[in-house]
């Protein structure tokens, strides 16, 4: 709708907009004594529990009304994130040839935590799309296996050997198999995959989603062959990626979240989520999907009754610890930093259907492009936290997060950036 000033035609946000400043402008001055004289007793002793009775500011509005806690210190869905080399897991001298990354959800079986992952190895580092050929990885996920390993305390960690193999050329993930998560579910468990029936980065990173089925997590794992999260139709935003499939057991169902794409550059990649009764599908999407507006690898766990989920990579909400009332309608919870990449959470109530979700304290992720130029691979690791409602932790709630120059080096100008910005000022501009 179009609103017609004279000659001019604005557009109605605009109109709003300016509609917005008049009016405020008029109240302001109307009780800018009355403010002035108010916001000079906002009180001191620590930010106020409750919403004070006389008027504040948009910003300190936003605290009481869009926070769980008006301070991060008392929000119990803020965290700092802490990282941890994992003790057990050898990476050949991390030349590239081996490469372990996206890390399922951790789960504890019969007093051992459990974790399964992508696992690369092969003759050659990754050479990129144009440099893969049948027994050389274009990325860092093709030509791999699904591997599991356990561990007593989640800090040393040993390979168990391979859950999930390629299978024979032309079933889905005979070209690699990646990026799995894990379901329990009426005593048996499930490993949803990406399954690649083409090498990743032939046309982009297209893969459907399929699952194995075992009576332990020890397997033996068997391949079902069938496609249990299906692209959406031509033209809708998850024709091409279904990526990080992530289940929970959420209100009786299978909530299988996922990730996928809006586009090639810049990448716009989302959320969706796809509901199913029984871990074989059929999996039905949610109908209002994408239900988060950022984020990269999913990583989600029951939190009181709803989800909570970490959003770490990408789009306006990036860096934000989310939850949704209902696992749909999500929220910004919390905004933090240096979030774990691609993380697997130990997930202890992931799969119990509960209605009160304790939340997390640690889990596993990955630090992509370890090795250099030539030897690209990536590595597990342990992150910790306090998302948990059981855990009252003060030294994982700074809001104050320093880091080393060598961080913010890494960060340094392209050469394009470099060359452009030493050049002289165009002349006469001085
Ligand atoms: C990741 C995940 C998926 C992508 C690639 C491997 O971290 O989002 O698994 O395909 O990158």
């Amino acid at each position: 709708m179009q609103f017609g000033f004279g000659l001019m035609v604005l557009p109605m946000p605009i109109i709003l907009r300016i509609l917005y400043s008049v009016l405020a402008f008029a109240f302001a001055g109307s009780v800018s004594g009355q403010t002035e004289f108010e916001s000079s007793y906002f009180p001191y002793g620590g930010v106020p529990e409750s919403k004070p009775d006389f008027p504040i500011s948009p910003a300190i509005e936003r605290i009481y009304d869009d926070y769980p806690a008006p301070q991060p210190e008392f929000n119990e869905l803020f965290s700092n994130f802490k990282y941890t080399p994992l003790q057990g897991l050898d990476y050949h001298n991390h030349d590239g040839t081996l490469s372990r990354r996206d890390p399922s959800k951790v789960i504890r079986v019969n007093g051992r935590y459990y974790v399964w992952y992508t696992r690369r190895h092969s003759n050659s580092p990754p050479r990129g799309a144009s440099g893969g050929t049948d027994v050389i990885p274009s990325f860092d996920w093709d030509l791999a296996e699904i591997w599991y390993a356990t561990s007593e305390d989640g800090f040393t960690w040993k390979e168990q050997g391979v859950a999930v193999k390629r299978p024979p050329k032309p079933k889905a993930g005979w070209r690699s198999v990646s990026t799995p998560d894990i379901l329990q579910w009426d005593g048996k468990f499930y490993l949803y995959y990406q399954a690649f029936l083409e090498m990743p980065g032939t046309r982009g990173d297209f893969c459907p989603v399929t699952v194995s089925v075992a009576e332990s997590p020890d397997g033996p794992w068997r391949y079902v062959d069938d496609i249990v999260v299906k692209n959406g139709p031509d033209g809708t935003w998850d024709q091409f990626v279904i990526h990080d499939p992530y289940p929970l057991v959420y209100r009786d169902k299978i909530y299988l979240y996922y990730k996928s794409q809006l586009g090639a550059e810049p990448k716009a990649p989302m959320w969706g989520l796809a509901i199913g009764e029984d871990p074989l599908g059929p999996f039905e999407k949610y109908p209002l999907n994408p239900i988060t507006n950022s984020g990269h690898e999913t990583g989600l766990f029951p939190f009181q009754g709803g989800i909570a989920a970490l959003v770490s990579r990408h789009g306006h909400e990036h860096n934000t610890i989310q939850w949704a009332p209902d696992g749909v309608r999500f929220e910004i919870a919390a905004m933090t930093a240096v979030m774990p990449v691609a993380p697997g959470p130990y997930v202890p109530d992931a799969f119990t259907n509960t209605t009160d979700g304790r939340g997390i304290t640690w889990g596993l992720s990955h630090f992509r492009g370890q090795g250099g130029k030539g030897r690209k691979h990536s590595i597990l690791a342990r992150f910790d936290c306090d998302l948990s409602q059981d855990v009252d932790d003060p030294d994982m709630k700074n809001t104050d997060i320093f880091v080393r120059p060598e961080v913010y080096f890494q960060f340094g100008l392209t050469p394009r950036q470099k060359r452009e910005r030493t050049m002289p000022p165009p002349s006469g501009s001085d």
